[in-house]
């Protein structure tokens, strides 16, 4: 059975996580928090979540599980078939990853975790994010889908990266990043109400109270 390694507060995990509940597909949580010890660098090199076990060895790189789970198991597509269409979605992934979660993520410690950020960090942050939104504007068809017709793995990395840049965009600049985009912010409260994204949810919310007691005793 496919063993998933990570943690449910963490929104990359959680994308791997809708997308083997999505497939219907049978698989086993691993509590992992990674980390930079000898043991957890031998199940993910950079010490990141998720991680997917399988019956060769381990696979990191949430992109890349989800290519693999699409390439090996049953279920419904969340890739198109069609190159051009597949590209799309796989380059919107990219594009959410890339200029959306990584710059809202630089400020997650001020953000999510009381934590100061320089100012230098989150004015470029903040430039960052309105370029990622104008891209994901431009690209994004929300029709009704982030990629068209159909969910696919743009519409997780869409639902469990945006909805944070949301949070860090009202939380640190006082912006409302969807504001330009009402498809958008409607298709991100939609999404969230998928039965399985609610058992996400509820997951992640029963793990949090350990989690920010872990980031309490790190501090
Ligand atoms: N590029 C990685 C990023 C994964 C990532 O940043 N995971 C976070 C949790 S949401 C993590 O492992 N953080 C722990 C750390 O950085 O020590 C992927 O696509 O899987």
């Amino acid at each position: 059975m496919l063993k998933l390694y990570g943690f449910s507060v963490s929104n990359y995990y959680n994308m791997v996580k809708l997308a083997l509940l999505e497939k219907g597909l049978p698989f086993e949580e691993v509590p992992f928090y990674a980390g930079q010890t000898p043991e957890a660098l031998a199940v993910s090199p950079r010490g990141k979540v998720p991680v997917l076990g399988v019956k060769q060895g381990f696979i990191n790189e949430t992109s890349v599980i989800l290519e693999y789970i699409e390439q090996t198991q049953e279920g419904p597509s969340l890739l198109p078939a069609d190159p051009y269409q597949r590209a799309q979605v796989l380059a919107l992934c990219r594009e959410i990853e890339l200029y959306i979660e990584l710059p809202a993520r630089a400020c997650f410690a001020e953000a999510f975790f009381g934590m100061p950020v320089p100012d230098a960090i989150k004015d470029k942050a903040k430039a960052e994010l309105l370029l990622g939104v104008g891209s994901l504007g431009r690209h994004g068809k929300f029709a009704p889908y982030v990629a068209g017709e159909s969910f696919t793995i743009a519409d997780l990395y869409f639902m469990y990266s945006v909805n944070l840049a949301c949070a860090v965009g009202e939380k640190l600049f006082g912006l409302d990043l969807l504001a330009q985009l009402p498809k958008a912010k409607a298709l991100l409260e939609r999404l969230h109400e998928m039965r399985n994204a609610k058992r996400v949810a509820a997951d992640r919310e029963a793990a949090m109270p350990a989690f920010m007691a872990m980031i309490a005793a790190k501090k």
